[in-house]
């Protein structure tokens, strides 16, 4: 109920803050954000950890919760439907991504509070061919459901429509597969929407021109090529842009050291850079870190986990990071938990139009995702400042 009435007041601060984000008026800002951000920041923590315990056990039972949970009681409140021997695969992009820590969570809270088994895979790096691995161990597992962030669009689709065709339902969350290898796909918010709110960052933090460099996960990943993607073709398309260059696309594959090299190389590089924009979690923190480090006059935007980015977020010379966006990776997890769910039991699938509850996340409706298949968007991207991050750090 609490985290119900959190997520309403959350949308209605990410819708408004995002449009001032994107160049709206500051009154925008003024309202929504202090309005609903004091409710998550003092509930959201503790309400995620309490959820599970609340949701999957009731509290007569204080007894395990597999003895006591004939179905009725394994549908617990949280929604979705009692899927007790059934298992649900979670494959992320890579070991060791606290973004990923936080979708395992949230995914293996949900199917465990509705009876399922969890099965997680985290390839130690981020390729397509170790991802092919884990998922042909899942197969001959016989799982009943696979939820991929994919190290590459098209590349697991040989080994996808084996899953499908041995009768696992498949889908992807984060970073999709193309359509032919996938139900449908749980994206964290419109494609566009993210490029417009980075490019809106650039030109803002630039001063309106001058170069700029990103500094992305790997070359192949699908999530941050769309978004690049859509960034230069609404710079392209627009002549407020035009005084902005994009000097670099560089990759420092979700590794911290990596990604760390790259933003050093971008610095001797560049001497009149501007602005980093940094696509990843991994990345922007890593960048957060040389900028500040050096004292460098660049700054930085992107998409980053408040917890890893609080230091680094703030208006003054002494902070690389005026502001970033990012969206809750727990939920975005906990709707491809709730989908699979869906698919398994047949409720959905995976056509446009199909609907479904994500528990205590409301209904859903799969839309056109553009490319042939279907997606479901968790919602739009949410803007950290130095007005929200205090109270962001400690939720994600
Ligand atoms: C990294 C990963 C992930 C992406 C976030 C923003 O953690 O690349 O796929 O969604 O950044």
């Amino acid at each position: 109920m609490k985290r119900k009435v959190v997520s309403i007041l959350l949308s209605a601060a990410m819708t408004a803050v995002l449009l001032a984000g994107c160049g709206g008026s500051s009154a925008s800002t003024e309202t929504a954000a202090p309005a609903a951000e004091p409710a998550p920041a003092a509930e959201a923590a503790p309400a995620e950890e309490a959820a599970p315990a609340e949701e999957a056990a009731p509290a007569e039972e204080a007894a395990p919760a597999e003895e006591a949970a004939p179905a009725e009681e394994a549908a617990p409140a949280a929604g979705g439907s009692d899927v007790s021997g059934k298992t649900f695969a979670i494959v992320v992009k890579s070991a060791g991504n606290p973004y990923f820590k936080k979708a395992i969570e949230g995914f293996t809270e949900v199917i465990e509070g509705n009876g399922g088994t969890v099965v997680v895979k985290e390839p130690s790096a981020a390729t397509v061919d170790a991802q092919i691995t884990e998922i042909q161990s899942l197969i001959s597992q016989g799982v009943d459901s696979i939820s991929v962030a994919a190290n590459d669009e098209n590349a697991l689709q040989a080994t996808l429509e084996e899953a499908m065709a041995a009768g696992i339902k498949v889908n992807c969350f984060d970073s999709k597969v193309n359509a032919d290898s996938r139900l449908t796909f749980c994206n964290q918010a419109g494609t566009t929407e993210v490029g417009q709110a980075l490019i809106d960052a650039v030109l803002d933090l630039s001063g309106g021109e001058g170069q700029y460099a990103i500094l992305s996960a790997t070359s192949q990943a699908t999530n941050q090529n769309a978004w690049i993607e859509a960034m230069k073709s609404i710079q392209e398309g627009d002549a407020k842009y035009s005084k902005l260059e994009l000097v670099e696309v560089a990759y420092g594959d979700d590794e911290p050291q990596k990604s760390t090299d790259q933003a050093q190389a971008l610095l001797s590089k560049y001497p009149d850079l501007k602005v980093i924009c940094a696509p990843t979690t991994v990345g922007i923190a890593a960048a957060a870190k040389v900028l500040q480090d050096q004292k460098s006059s660049v700054k930085l935007t992107g998409l980053g986990l408040p917890s890893e980015m609080a230091e680094y977020i703030g208006n003054d010379d002494a902070h690389s990071c005026p502001y970033m966006f990012l969206w809750n990776p727990s939920d975005l997890a906990k709707l491809a938990a709730y989908s699979s769910i869906a698919l398994v039991n047949g409720e959905i699938k995976g056509e446009v139009g199909d609907t479904f509850t994500a528990g205590d996340m409301g209904e859903y409706t799969l839309t056109d995702a553009g490319d042939g298949g279907s997606e479901i968007i968790l919602g739009p991207p949410f803007q950290f400042n130095p007005d929200n991050i205090a109270e962001w750090k400690d939720v994600y």
